[in-house]
């Protein structure tokens, strides 16, 4: 069955679900978005993602035709219409079809876009054995350039920094900011375990304050970890006990290896998996808030 995709408020076919080649998001990049996902019928985090949208939006100076409320209910909808538990949901808002020129005021209505489909997990495996990460000379976006705060539709600085970690024939890269302090990766926050601490670099490090990040330093503190948001460097990485990566579409990635250096034993360490554990237990738990927010909307109607 063809998926149905929703755009302004009508649910089409995948085939007819087109925009106009004048989007600006398609011309300049101009527009943001977010990556959420639903697990067996219920959104995970979705006030999150709704509410980053929003400072998303604002930071860029659009503003979205739709309250948070109808956001919410159209995610429902389309879900529904589509009749998916475990899916990744794409919302998109691009500043809208206008002339060619960069100012904004040329287009006047901005496009709502929601495609929900299913996800492709890395294989299973990699949670068992781990990954490489290298770190790479494509520097994080400065903050007063393009805030890495703001998720926007011009991804090219971590296209850049993938297309240099899978030519060095590792899996993911680790940016770095124009201070040389560790960002993140290309669509994943970093974490390292180091004497009973988990350390992340801190939200105005050059990065996406990741919703799966957020999550994790709860998860962390309610086992009992000391959890510090700083400024790190490479050798902090080199030195790590353990490191695993965090993100909506990845949940928890163990990494074993940082530009050449074994991490810890060489094995994904027992404090990550023991985030993973958890971490899995809590996007199925029906005691989530989002949870009920997804039952009253009618998502698992009998
Ligand atoms: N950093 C960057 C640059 C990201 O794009 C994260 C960190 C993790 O944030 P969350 O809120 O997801 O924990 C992201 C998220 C995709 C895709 O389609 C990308 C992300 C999330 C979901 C899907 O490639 N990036």
């Amino acid at each position: 069955m063809a998926l149905k995709v929703y755009i302004n408020g009508e649910l089409l076919p995948e085939e007819e679900a087109k925009i106009s080649v004048f989007d600006h998001g398609l011309l300049y990049g101009d527009g943001v978005f977010e990556g959420i996902r639903s697990y067996n019928g219920r959104v995970f985090k979705l006030k999150e993602h709704i509410d980053r949208l929003y400072d998303s939006a604002k930071a860029i100076s659009l503003k979205i035709p739709m309250n948070k409320k109808e956001i919410h209910e159209a995610v429902f909808l389309t879900l529904r219409a589509n009749n998916l538990k475990d899916s990744y949901i794409r919302l998109v808002v691009t500043r809208g079809e206008g002339k060619l020129g960069l100012e904004p005021g040329k287009c006047k209505k901005p496009q709502i876009i929601i495609i929900t489909d299913t996800i492709e997990l890395y294989p299973p495996k990699l949670y068992e054995t781990g990954i490489d990460i290298v770190t790479v000379a494509t520097v994080r976006n400065h903050f007063e350039a393009v805030n890495p705060r703001i998720k926007c539709l011009n991804y090219m600085n971590n296209i850049l920094a993938k297309i240099e970690s899978l030519n060095s024939g590792a899996t993911e890269a680790v940016m770095l900011n124009i201070d040389g302090y560790v960002a993140e990766c290309t669509g994943q926050n970093i974490f390292i375990v180091n004497k009973k601490e988990l350390l992340t670099p801190n939200a105005n490090s050059g990065i996406l304050k990741g919703i799966t990040r957020d999550v994790v330093i709860e998860l962390a503190k309610k086992m009992g970890l000391v959890v510090r948001e700083e400024f790190l460097t490479r050798y902090d990485l080199y030195v790590a006990e353990e490191c695993f990566l965090t993100g909506t579409a990845a949940e928890i990635v163990p990494v074993v290896k940082i530009d050449g250096r074994t991490v810890g034993s060489g094995k994904p360490g027992p404090i990550t998996l023991e985030l993973l554990e958890r971490y899995r237990e809590l996007i199925r738990s029906p005691e989530a808030t989002e949870a009920a927010e997804c039952l009253e909307s009618g998502y698992l109607r009998p």
